[in-house]
């Protein structure tokens, strides 16, 4: 067994029934196989990989809160602290009812080197709840959010850890979380990103993963002599990174056809209407079918068939595996040429190797999706230094670091003979980096 074999049997066998978590690991060691293979003696005497692997801290934690009936809840709470190499531990916070220890631990693995290819000081982290926040009244999730923090806000700082949102966790939450860090802690502190503008927010940071996304799509077209203009482009979710994808695919000339929700998605064949979809989503906390009500000419469907409409560009914007086999070779016999992950880990591996194959391009989420928390990153720094840049510099520094990322990632896996293949080039770079600052700091 190859050195890199050896680690993820032993990944898997130490950390039973973590699926995702084994899922994300195995990708990661496939591709970084060459790399190691050039260093493995050095690599294995200082057990490089078996402390990759090995998040640095978990924390897992109660967390009690009372309904709006008086009745006490008890809700699961985690901060998965992975890697500090390269800078203090950072990702977000996901409140949805199927979290568990493995799926933080595959989001915060990714989160290692998708910070890492940002070239920001970042390290990888995650964290979260089972909680549900559908269906709960405002000052359900205020109490929610204030109990969880109060809890987190002893193993959290400017310069030691900082959440910011994913999946369920938006600009309500981190007000919510921020002012209960404040007042146990005392602190007036960058110590969530995604804040409100009124308290240390960026501008820009609730649409950078989605334009980030949509920089960086954009940026490999062209690499491959294509463009936006005219593109037919599906895009799964309706959140935060959905909803701000669209926007910036339509600004670059593309037609977002497909939105969708776990209940189902929409086809709208003259184009989303974006001004509906936030209104639904983002004020009145809706369904995606409502789109129909008020757009006779688009459809609603049931289920998971988002990915059997013809389309040129894909864009997974909802949750991990949302993308399998039968998907992609769907969109491939549809016409599709390119899949660019706005989600971390929507494709499952035998789809990535299909869609791989079969000549279409692919971006993997930790470069694709990295515009959120490098945006979440440059708010540190404003934070630090107590300014505010306006929207033309944040947007401008986005785009550099997303072009930066893909000429990066296509760099990598050309050096190691691997042209074209995004995958194991984010993969290697952004372990370079990590890889490096370990080796410097010694056996920690
Ligand atoms: P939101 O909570 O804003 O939106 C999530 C969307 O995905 C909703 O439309 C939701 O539908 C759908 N969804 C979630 N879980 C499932 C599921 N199990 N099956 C089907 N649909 C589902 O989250 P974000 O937009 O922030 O996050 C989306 C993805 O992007 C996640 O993978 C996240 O990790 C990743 N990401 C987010 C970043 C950010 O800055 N927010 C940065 C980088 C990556 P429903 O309402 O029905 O649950
Ligand atoms: O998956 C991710 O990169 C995020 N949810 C954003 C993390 C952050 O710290 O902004």
């Amino acid at each position: 067994m190859s050195y890199t074999e050896e680690v993820y049997a032993r990944v898997v066998e130490q950390n039973p029934g973590e699926y995702e978590f084994h899922q994300a690991v195995k990708e990661v060691l496939e591709s970084l196989e060459v790399v190691i293979e050039a260093n493995e003696e050095e690599y294995r005497k200082m057990a490089l990989l078996e402390r990759l692997v090995e998040p640095e801290r978990v924390i897992s934690f109660r967390v009690p809160w009372i309904d709006d009936n008086g009745q006490v809840q008890v809700n699961k709470g985690y901060r998965v602290q992975f890697n500090s190499a390269i800078g203090p531990y950072k990702g977000g916070l996901r409140f949805h009812p199927s979290v568990n220890q493995g799926i933080l631990k595959f989001l915060g693995f990714e989160q290692i080197f998708k910070n890492s290819l940002t070239g920001l000081p970042i390290g990888g982290g995650k964290g979260g709840s089972n909680f549900d926040p559908k269906g709960k009244s405002d000052n359900e999730v205020m109490r929610f959010c204030q109990s969880f923090m109060t809890e987190l806000s002893k193993y959290i700082g400017a310069d030691q850890d900082v959440p910011a949102g994913d999946i369920g966790v938006g600009a309500r939450e981190i007000g919510y979380l921020f002012g209960q860090y404040k007042r146990n802690r005392g602190l007036y502190e960058g110590v969530l990103t995604g804040k409100g503008l009124t308290f240390g927010g960026s501008l820009v940071r609730t649409e950078a993963t989605g334009y980030g996304l949509v920089y960086i799509l954009d940026e490999m077209l062209r690499h491959h002599n294509h463009t936006l203009e005219g593109k037919t482009v599906l895009v799964s979710g309706s959140g935060n990174v959905a909803i701000y994808a669209a926007e910036k695919v339509f600004q670059l000339g593309g037609k977002v056809v497909s939105m969708s929700d776990s209940n189902g998605y929409i086809y709208d064949p003259d184009g989303i209407q974006l001004d509906i979809v936030k209104d639904i989503k983002e004020i009145r906390r809706g369904r995606i079918k409502e789109y129909v009500e008020e757009v006779p000419t688009a459809t609603f469907k049931e289920g998971k068939g988002v990915w059997t409409i013809p389309c040129d560009i894909a864009l997974p914007c909802a949750t991990q595996n949302e993308l399998g086999l039968e998907d992609a070779k769907a969109l491939k016999a549809n016409g599709c040429f390119c899949v660019c992950e706005g989600a971390n880990m929507p494709t499952t591996l035998d789809a990535t190797e299909y869609i791989q194959q079969n000549g279409m391009l692919f971006m993997p989420g930790k470069a694709s999706n990295a515009g959120g928390v490098a945006t979440s990153a440059l708010e540190m720094s404003q934070n630090s230094m107590r300014l505010s840049w306006s929207r033309e510099e944040v947007d401008e520094r986005l785009q550099r670091i997303m072009k930066d990322i893909f000429a990066k990632t296509a760099e990598a896996a050309k050096r190691y003979g691997m042209e074209g293949n995004y995958v194991a080039g984010a993969n290697i770079a952004g372990f370079e980096k990590v890889v490096a600052a370990m080796k410097a700091q010694g056996i920690v």
